[in-house]
This record gives structure tokens, C-alpha cells and sequence, in this order.
């Protein structure tokens, strides 16, 4: 009921309570409690006696109302849940999935209380600073695949963070890091038999609006956010929507041409590791390797000492040998 009290209510024009409850059949006093619940949400109502309710202000909330008139996708984000508080987006997304939810399905949380790295790692993510959410997905392609689609969605992170006017580099396979330091990580899971996929995760975690204080002393050595680089507050809406509009085309040539070229061509111009000397952490052990390129297929060309040889995107991390990146 509110997102259609919402819908009524003009950024122009004063629209009246009784108009309200007229067209929705609901009582004056139930316009008024709805009312009151948006004002909590963050929207600035203004309510006058005599000539109703005016809208002066939208908060910077990730809800379905607020990002679908920002979309020009067809089927990516055209569900979106939203949530004050939650677990891990990718949590929920996995249980959805496996009740039936659409493809292109997008789950958001404001916090997430136990939000997931890979391996298991913790994802810091406090409340209204970032964009936490996860798309699921249903494609119809080989489980061996998968990986493919982090790199999708790195490029669209990428291509968004640009829009918005931010220069951040893409570090293979998971991470956009700006200043040397992680912004976004990505976390692809899928629900799979041996081949064939029920459905792929594809978990995005952004550091929007998130302060210095927010970021734990041992993490802040790595982990930055725009807000932090750009040096103001950015609309975490507009970038939901521009990552959701980017990522479906690259997606959907994917799936109809088999090719992430496009994706690919994004993640070698913007790549924070090509021709750079990294270290290579496969488990414990750490090598010193130069990286020379990404393949067609989105694996890492390096040249370790005399070889060269090509890492899968499994669980490797690659890192600067004195900082993060
Ligand atoms: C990742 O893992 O980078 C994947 C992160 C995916 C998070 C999203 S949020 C929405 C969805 N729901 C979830 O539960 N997860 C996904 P990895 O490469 O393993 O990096 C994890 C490491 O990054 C941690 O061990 C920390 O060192 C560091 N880290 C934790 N929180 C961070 C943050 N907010 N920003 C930057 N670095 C962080």
C-alpha cells in the first residue's frame, strides 16, 4: 500500500487525503499511518490541511519503486526484493531461487548481518552505505561456465562506476579496486548439477557511501569506498540502475553468442593487473608472477619465471607485493 500511496503522491501538485483514500479504498486514517511509515522510510511529505500532500524529497533507498523508472532492462531487476535487514543477499537469493523466483530476480538488502566473501570470508556491510544485492540468475549453459558471469558483472560495475565519474580499475576476477584499495567484491555461487545450472548467484557488494570510521582498522590498509576516493556522497540508486542496465546486454550476449568479448574488452582496458609484477596466493603458497593478459575465455595469462600459463579464476588472489593492489 504504500508503494501506491507513493505513486499517487506528485513532486508538483498536492494531491488530498481524500483523493487518496478515494482512489486506493482505504480510510483517511489509514492515508495518514501509510503516510507517516514513508516519512520514516526517508520521504519528505508535506502535509497541508487544507490542499493535502506534496512530495519534497526522495531518500536514496533501493526499493523497486525507486529504482524501476531508472531501468531500461527487460527482464534484469524487474523483481526486486528489498529488505531493511538480512543475513547475506546471497542467502536469501539461493532460497528464492529454489522456490521458483524469476530470472533477472534481484534481492537488496539495507545491512546484512553475515555478509559472505568467498571462501567463506566475511563481507562488511553496514547499513544504507552500501549496495549489497544479488541477481539470480537461470542460464542455460554448462556449470564450467559459470565464472564467466563474474566477469560480466565486473565489467558492469565498472562501466557504472564510470558513469557516475569514477575512475576504479578492475582487479581479475572478483574485485573493482579505486586508489589501490577494494570498492566492490563480486561472489558468483550457483545451485548446479553436473551439467546443467538450477541457478547462478551472482552476489555484488559496493562501498558507496561508507566512512573511514565504518571501515575496521585491519581492513583499511584494503578496503576504501567512493564516497572515500570521489570525496562526496553518490545517489546509490543511480548506480544500481546503471550496473543493472550495463549488465544485461553484456549478459545477454553471452548467452546468445556464447562470448564475453565485450566484457573481456572492458576488463583488459580497465585492469589493474595486466603488465603489472604480482603476487599469486594459491592457498599458502605465494608466487611473484607478471601478468600478461586476460585469454578469450576470461582466464589470467602469466608469465611465472620461464612459463606461461594461464589461471582459471578459482580461488586465487592477486596481490601488490607491498599493498593490496
Ligand atoms: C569478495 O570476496 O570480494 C566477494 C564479496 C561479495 C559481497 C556481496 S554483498 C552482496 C552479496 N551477499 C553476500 O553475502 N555477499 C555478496 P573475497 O574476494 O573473498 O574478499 C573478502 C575479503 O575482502 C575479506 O576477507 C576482507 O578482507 C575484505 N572485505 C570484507 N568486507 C569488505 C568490504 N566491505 N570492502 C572491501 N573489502 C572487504
Amino acid at each position: 500500500m504504500k508503494d501506491k500511496i507513493l505513486n499517487l503522491l506528485s513532486e508538483d501538485e498536492y494531491i488530498s487525503g481524500e483523493a487518496i483514500s478515494g482512489s486506493l479504498g482505504i480510510s483517511r486514517a489509514g492515508v495518514w499511518k501509510y503516510i507517516n511509515a514513508l516519512k520514516l522510510d526517508g520521504y519528505q511529505i508535506e502535509s497541508s490541511t487544507k490542499k493535502g500532500y506534496i512530495l519534497l524529497h526522495r531518500p536514496d533507498i533501493l526499493t523497486s519503486v525507486e529504482i524501476e523508472p531508472l531501468l531500461e532492462t527487460q527482464y534484469i531487476g524487474r523483481n526486486i526484493l528489498h529488505f531493511e535487514s538480512i543475513n547475506s543477499t546471497n542467502i536469501k537469493a539461493k532460497e528464492l531461487s529454489s522456490r521458483g523466483c524469476s530470472n533477472g530476480t534481484v534481492v537488496i538488502s539495507e545491512e546484512q548481518s553475515s555478509g559472505r566473501g568467498r571462501l567463506g570470508r566475511e563481507w562488511l556491510s553496514p547499513k544504507g552505505k552500501g549496495i549489497w544485492m544479488s541477481i539470480i540468475l537461470k542460464p542455460d549453459i554448462p556449470p564450467l561456465e559459470a565464472y564467466k558471469v563474474t566477469i560480466i558483472a565486473a565489467a558492469a560495475v565498472h562501466s557504472a562506476l564510470l558513469e557516475s565519474g569514477l575512475s576504479t580499475l578492475i582487479k581479475w576476477p572478483n574485485d573493482i579496486v579505486a586508489d589501490g584499495k577494494k570498492v566492490c567484491g563480486i561472489l558468483t555461487e550457483m545451485n548446479a548439477e553436473l551439467n546443467s545450472i538450477h541457478s547462478l548467484i551472482i552476489g555484488i557488494g559496493i562501498n558507496v557511501n561508507t566512512d573511514l570510521q565504518d571501515i575496521p582498522n585491519d581492513l583499511k590498509d584494503k578496503a576504501s569506498s567512493l564516497k572515500i576516493i570521489g570525496q562526496k556522497e553518490f545517489s546509490r540508486k543511480s548506480i544500481l540502475a546503471s550496473l543493472l542496465n550495463h549488465f544485461e546486454p553484456l549478459y545477454n550476449d553471452f548467452i546468445s553468442s556464447g562470448s564475453i568479448e565485450a566484457s573481456l574488452d572492458i576488463c583488459r582496458k580497465y585492469s589493474a593487473v595486466i603488465n603489472k609484477e604480482v603476487l599469486l596466493i594459491e592457498g599458502t603458497k605465494s608466487t611473484k608472477v607478471k601478468v600478461k593478459d586476460l585469454s578469450d575465455k576470461g582466464h589470467l595469462i602469466i608469465q611465472d619465471g620461464n612459463e606461461v600459463r594461464e589461471i582459471l579464476s578459482g580461488e586465487v588472489s592477486l596481490r601488490a607485493e607491498n599493498s593490496y593492489i
